[in-house]
Formats: C-alpha cells, structure tokens, sequence
C-alpha cells in the first residue's frame, strides 16, 4: 500500500504520531537505536530531513533508518537536496506561504527529474510556516515571513488554495524548535475547511499539547527536537498514546 493510502486510513481511524529524526544530529551508531525507539513505543511514521545539510550523513543515515523499521519512512526536505531511494515516501513541499518562487517551484522542478529517476512515491504537500514567536531555521532558508499565528482566515485561505492546486496533505508548521506551536483555533479553522489531511509541527513539546493539537484537528503531529534532547522510551510512548487517543 502506498504511504498516502496508509496515511489517509490513518487519517480516518485516529490521529497519529510521527516522529522527526535530523539525520545531521544523529550518530551513525545511534541511529538504528533511535529509529526502532520510536517504532517500538508507538509511531506511525518517521520524518527525516532537516532545514540544512550539514554534513554529509543524510544518505547513509537514511539507509539505516529504512533498513531498521517497518513504519512509513518518510524524506521531509528542507532542501531537495534531500532526495534519495532509501525512504518510502517524500514530502513534496511547495511554501504556500512563501512568495520566494524557488520555494514555491524552483526548488521542485530541481527534485523532479530524480524523484523520477528513483520512483519515489511523492506526495504533493501545502507547508505554511507559521509565526512562532522566535525566528526558526526554516523561516530563515526559505526567505519567506511566516504567517501570523491570529490570523486563521489567512491561514484557511493558504490551506484552500493548497487543496484546490490539487495538494495532498497541508503541514502546518512553526519550525523547528517553535517558542509557540500553531493555536488550536487556526488549526481548528483549518480543519473545518480542508477535506486533506493535516500535519502539524514545531513546538511540541509535551504529550498533552499533543492531544490538545489532535482534538483541534490535526491528523498527525510531529515532535522533533523534544526527542532529539531526550530520546527516552517512555516519553514516546507517552507521546503515542496521547495522540492515538484522539479518534475521528
Ligand atoms: C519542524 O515540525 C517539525 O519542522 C518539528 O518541530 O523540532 O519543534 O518538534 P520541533
């Protein structure tokens, strides 16, 4: 089945957990560990990518990682540089709140061809960036002003045209790291207005905001850093089960 098949029976089932994984942060001989961590206490998925390559650990992390676990395996570029036959899936991000057009379509048109070469299933994602109350990563590389966390009819308007370009799932992110996650009025907001799954990011930080995201009408949450400062087994599981909590 494909990874978006899987993800939309998800989707109507009960909101789910993926966890993040830089593959710039991790150790070689960590990486095995912290991906079947994640597995085992209960994510659906695994994200890997990051805002920047830092050095030259992507690919071969990747590997690993795919190698080590049977959920979804899942690149989420910051750039596409990202792009490699070692995953399942990838996030083909357009930063709809962006008005850079190398975000928008540059940097796509530049993944295409490999996407191609490799036959990687690639699911055409909405990404808004949204105001966070600290300047993150992704705010800074994609050059785009992220868009302000009280206004949800902005925030509808971005995920609508998303869905309307024909856009299979809308992330809804604060960055890495995010002071603030998005409210739970605009995800709401959102909710009520897109039929596509949403994913929602940054500034997760406990288990119970977690809950409190997926009752708002987030389909999949994201934790990154939470875990990457302290990758302890019960914390995910602690994480999962707040969020499979959540049915639909
Ligand atoms: C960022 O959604 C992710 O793109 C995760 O953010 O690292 O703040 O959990 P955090």
């Amino acid at each position: 089945m494909k990874v978006y098949d899987k993800m939309l029976k998800l989707a109507n089932k009960r909101a789910s957990y993926f966890c993040l994984l830089d593959p710039d942060e991790l150790d070689v001989e960590k990486t095995q560990d912290f991906a079947r961590l994640c597995e085992d206490n209960g994510a659906d998925g695994l994200l890997v990518g990051g805002s920047i390559m830092v050095n030259n650990k992507f690919e071969s992390n990747l590997k690993i990682i795919k190698e080590s676990v049977d959920i979804p395996v899942i690149i989420f570029p910051g750039i596409f540089d990202f792009v490699s036959p070692y995953a399942d899936a990838l996030l083909l991000l357009s930063v709809v709140t962006s008005r850079n057009p190398q975000m928008l379509i540059g940097e796509q048109v530049r993944a295409a061809p490999l996407i191609k070469h490799y036959g990687l299933e690639s699911i055409g994602t909405a990404y808004m960036i949204i105001e966070s109350g600290n300047s993150t990563s992704v705010q800074f590389m994609s050059s785009s002003l992220p868009l302000p966390r009280m206004k949800n009819d902005l925030a509808v308007a971005h995920a609508l045209a998303g869905q309307y370009l024909g856009m299979k799932l809308i992330y809804m992110d604060a960055g890495s790291g995010a002071k603030y996650a998005a409210t739970d009025e605009m995800i709401t907001a959102v909710r009520k207005n897109v039929d596509i799954p949403i994913i929602l990011g940054g500034g997760i930080t406990t288990p119970e905001v977690a809950r409190q995201k997926a009752k708002a009408g987030a389909d999949f949450i994201v934790t990154g850093n939470v875990l990457e400062k302290n990758p302890d087994p019960k914390l995910i599981k602690e994480f999962a089960d707040a969020i499979h909590s959540v049915n639909r």
